[in-house]
């Protein structure tokens, strides 16, 4: 190549530390590292990153597009001040997949009793029972249907649940009986006794798992949050724990991340907490993604997977 490479100034979200510019080598543009060299706004023509300060993008003058290094977009939605650029979301296999399979573990831990068991082996006492319920009798419902809550259906299915899902538009998935809108919101929450939450987070979903939701589903239901922690009411889960009415819960994400030392989260007997791992970016993914997209945008051909800005997905 003659000509000089565009530059995509990369802020790396948290756990890609370790990565050094070599990492960032490509053929289709130069990366510049957001907090590890000097630059000048003006040079940058696209931008990739997960939670860019609010009032950050509008500093880069020259700016073309913007590629989000995760799934959800709501780390660059959240600026008033957003330049009204192209912005693409993260589709990956491997993540959705990844994600699946933390859906997948901790709904087969709670539902063999795996932390009886746990609990048993820690006093070397042989304490055999039976499971609570078998599959084919529990109900397992997904808010937010689309590629990863999919692929956690899909990735249900063996094991003989009963499954569905709830999404703004109806869905046709073999095996997954598909609820849409809000309408038909409290007909799919009766039915959920474990209840997974993989929403984008929007103005109409932010706040959505509150006290009204949670009353609305089966005594001894299960919550499993690995959506965004501002979809969750943390008040309300822990008060419908403590009442009895929830069984458990399952978070990765919270309303403050890292979630606080005081928070009472951590020592809940009742939940799980991870700290925003379900899904994790893989970095050669993200590098091909941000290639693919740099190609796209230099030639003239159409962006895949752009964020619809009036949706907020
Ligand atoms: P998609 O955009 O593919 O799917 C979103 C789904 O939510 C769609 O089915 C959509 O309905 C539905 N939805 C959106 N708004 C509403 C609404 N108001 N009412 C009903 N349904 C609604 O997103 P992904 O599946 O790729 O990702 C989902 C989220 O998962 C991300 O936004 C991110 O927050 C989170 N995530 C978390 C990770 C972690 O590590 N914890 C990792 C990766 C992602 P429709 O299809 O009809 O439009
Ligand atoms: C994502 C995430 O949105 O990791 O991809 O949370």
């Amino acid at each position: 190549r003659t000509l000089a490479k565009p530059k995509v100034l990369f802020m790396l979200p948290p756990g890609w530390d370790a990565l050094g510019k070599d990492s960032f080598a490509s053929d289709e543009f130069e990366a510049v590292l957001d907090g590890r060299e000097d630059y000048k706004p003006e040079e940058i023509t696209y931008f990739s990153g997960f939670r860019p300060p609010p009032g950050f993008l509008k500093t880069l003058p020259n700016l073309k597009a913007m590629f989000s290094l995760g799934a959800g977009v709501d780390g660059f939605l959240r600026d008033p001040e957003l330049p009204r650029l192209p912005l693409t979301r993260f589709v990956d296999p491997t993540l959705m997949h990844e994600m699946a399979q933390y859906v997948v573990m901790h709904v087969l831990i709670a539902h063999r009793g795996q932390r009886f068991f746990d609990a048993a082996q820690k006093e070397s006492a042989w304490r055999q029972r039976m499971l609570a319920r078998p599959s084919r009798d529990t109900r397992i419902g997904i808010l937010g249907l689309g590629d990863i809550g999919g692929t956690i259906a899909t990735s249900l299915l063996p094991f003989d649940f009963q499954l569905t899902g709830w999404s703004r538009s109806r869905k046709n998935i073999p095996g997954v009986k598909s609820f849409a809108g809000e309408s038909e919101l409290p007909q799919f929450l009766a039915r959920c006794d474990y209840l997974v939450c993989v929403l984008p987070l929007t103005d109409e979903t932010r706040g959505i798992i509150d006290a009204k939701l949670l009353a609305q589903l089966p005594q001894g239901a299960w919550v499993i949050n690995v959506a965004r922690g501002a979809h969750l009411i943390e008040e309300d889960l822990i008060a419908a724990l403590d009442s009895g009415h929830l069984a458990g819960a399952v978070l990765d994400v919270f309303q403050a991340e890292p979630l606080p030392d005081e928070s009472p989260i951590w020592r809940h007997p009742k939940i799980t907490a991870t700290p925003h791992i379900a899904g994790i970016t893989d970095a050669q993914a993200a590098f091909a993604y941000v290639a693919d997209c740099v190609i796209r945008c230099e030639s003239g051909q159409p962006l895949e997977n752009v964020v619809d800005l009036t949706k907020g997905y």
